[in-house]
């Protein structure tokens, strides 16, 4: 059988970094996506020292046009089989009554648009795969319920939410799974430091006293096992959170 083939969005870093890392090890050929090629190359060459096959593309999934030549790309590849849709984030967290609209659009256009681009540019080829293909979309529990001052990154979530959903139902038949992961408080290098536009002092007060965030690994960790299960079970929607998360609201903290 030929190698199978991962497409991780949001590769430099984070959870997407980690998932490259662990689908690598699953067995998968991996290419990784972003828009800092440095980093995605550095990635790629520590991978293929270990032994496995990794590719790396720079891509702003929020580009169209951008992403269609992607797609051209994967032609060179026998198939395409997983689709993480990683690449999102969020800006700013402030009220809706003073939030900037520009704030919104840009989180509108990365997680809720950027998906769109790169899973209906990829689709054909994902349908084609001889086990089926997956369309794996990396939410957020910012998609299920909202908080004060989530505004627009919880409605941008909603969005990537509601296409995993509809893909799903669209695609009942088709041999193309749809699974969405909604990870929670997730201790990651740049997520906080990107939504707080690098202030160091907000960004660590979202974990303070938090014993133990997930990492970016565990949450890799739940990503590989849902693609990894056989073809016809389908993870529709897991929601992972730390132990001391029990909702959006409730974290426990230590003082
Ligand atoms: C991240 C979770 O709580 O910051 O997707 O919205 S939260």
């Amino acid at each position: 059988m030929s190698t199978r083939t991962a497409v991780i969005t949001g590769a430099s870093s984070g959870i997407g970094a980690a998932t490259a890392r662990q689908l690598a090890a699953a067995g998968y050929r991996v290419i990784l996506t972003a828009r800092r090629k440095d980093r995605i190359d550095a990635l790629v060459e520590e991978l293929t020292a270990e032994g496995y096959e990794a590719v790396a593309y720079e891509l702003d999934v929020t580009d169209r046009t951008a992403v269609d030549a992607f797609a051209a790309f994967l032609d060179t590849f026998d198939s395409v089989d997983v689709l993480v849709n990683n690449a999102g984030g969020a800006l700013g967290a402030d009220p809706v009554a003073t939030a900037d609209p520009a704030d919104w659009r840009t989180m509108y256009d990365v997680n809720v648009l950027g998906v769109l681009h790169v899973t209906q540019a990829l689709l054909p080829r994902l349908r084609q795969g001889d086990e089926g293909g997956t369309v794996l979309v990396v939410s957020s529990t910012a998609g299920l319920a909202t908080y004060e001052g989530g505004g627009g990154y919880v409605a941008a979530k909603h969005g990537a939410h509601v296409i995993a959903e509809t893909l799903r139902l669209e695609l009942c038949g088709e041999p193309v799974r749809v699974i969405e992961i909604a990870p929670g408080m997730v201790r990651t290098d740049e997520f906080a430091l990107t939504r707080f536009r690098g202030d160091q002092n907000k960004a660590a007060a979202v974990y303070t006293g938090v014993a133990e965030p997930l990492t970016a690994e565990d949450v890799a960790e739940t990503i590989t096992w849902a693609v990894t299960r056989p073809p016809h079970v389908n993870i529709d929607l897991l929601v992972v959170r730390p132990r001391a998360q029990a909702s959006n609201y409730k974290v426990h903290r230590e003082r």
